[in-house]
């Protein structure tokens, strides 16, 4: 049995490590860029998708000094996604990771700015690893997809598209959380199994789906259940929004019935992979989480 928390530390250290190093490579450009830069990606986050690349590695028997620069990248395109979801023009939220939000910190022009340098300095971050090949190439065209117009970016609008919407549709939601927030958390595995030439690709995907919808439900469960304290954020603000959530279209007691639901999928999935020990305790940790 492995020891669960020891392992996340291996992975959290080794990334903490990486993103020092990224941040160094920052030194160049402007000096307000490069401290909201900075701000926007260091401390406060649970660096969910960077352990999920390095732990597949592990499981697929990928070095994983292959997969640094996308871990990196990950976080970066991660951490600019809550930088401009948190902006006046969209979720409109002061805090973030139990702080104040970028645009809050360094203003409105500067959390702009800041997001889309993370954006882009995770392609050119990870364009800079050395011997890139073949299969960096197709592992970074799978990260732009899922985070980009057919991806992350799409399940943004479709959100905002059915705000204060009466339109209570399951496959709707579905649609939203699937490109919003599931394809993030695909992408780390999906990135690790390319790179090990496609190994249980279509396991990790189902995976990921899975794992995406929980992982969103348990956002919404703790939308109405936390606190600042407990989610770092301003709570309840779905509501505020009449957004399209998992609470609406369920109810409280059916979303946590959903969460269970796509926690016994991923379960399912993981039977079909081997040496999965620590996905298997990390999904747990996710249907369980309350922050
Ligand atoms: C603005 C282009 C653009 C996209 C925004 C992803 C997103 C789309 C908005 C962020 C808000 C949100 C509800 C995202 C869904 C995914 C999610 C639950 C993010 C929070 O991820 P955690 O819990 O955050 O991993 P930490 O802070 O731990 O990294």
């Amino acid at each position: 049995m492995i020891d669960f928390s020891c392992q996340y530390d291996k992975y959290l250290n080794r990334f903490n490590n990486q993103l020092d190093l990224a941040i160094k490579s920052l030194d160049s450009a402007p000096d307000l860029l490069k401290e909201a830069m900075a701000y926007a990606i260091t401390d406060g986050g649970k660096r969910v998708r960077p352990v999920l690349l390095y732990a597949t590695a592990d499981i697929l028997g990928v070095d994983l000094s292959l997969v640094d620069h996308f871990a990196v990248a990950i976080e970066c395109i991660h951490s600019y996604s809550l930088v401009h979801d948190d902006l006046p023009a969209m979720d409109n939220d002061d805090y973030r990771r139990g702080k104040l939000s970028t645009h809050k910190k360094f203003g409105e022009a500067y959390g702009i700015l800041a997001g889309d340098s993370l954006l882009n300095f995770a392609f050119e971050y990870c364009l800079s690893k050395q011997n890139f090949s073949s299969n960096d190439a197709k592992a970074l065209k799978l990260l732009a997809n899922y985070a980009g117009t057919f991806g992350m970016i799409a399940g943004q609008v479709y959100d905002l598209q059915n705000e204060k919407s009466n339109d209570i549709n399951k496959q709707t939601l579905y649609t939203i959380y699937h490109n919003k927030t599931a394809k993030l958390l695909t992408a780390p595995m999906l990135i690790a199994s390319i790179i090990a030439d496609n190994k249980n690709y279509d396991n990790f995907e189902k995976l990921g789906y899975n794992l995406g919808i929980m992982f969103q439900i348990s956002d919404d469960i703790m939308d109405v259940e936390g606190t600042i304290e407990s989610i770092g954020k301003t709570p309840n603000k779905d509501l505020e929004e009449d957004k399209l959530t998992s609470i609406k279209v369920f109810g409280l007691d059916g979303a946590k019935q959903m969460r269970e639901y796509h926690y016994l999928e991923c379960l399912k999935q993981l039977k079909n992979i081997e040496n999965c020990d620590f996905l298997m305790q990390f999904c747990k940790k996710m249907y369980e989480r309350t922050k």
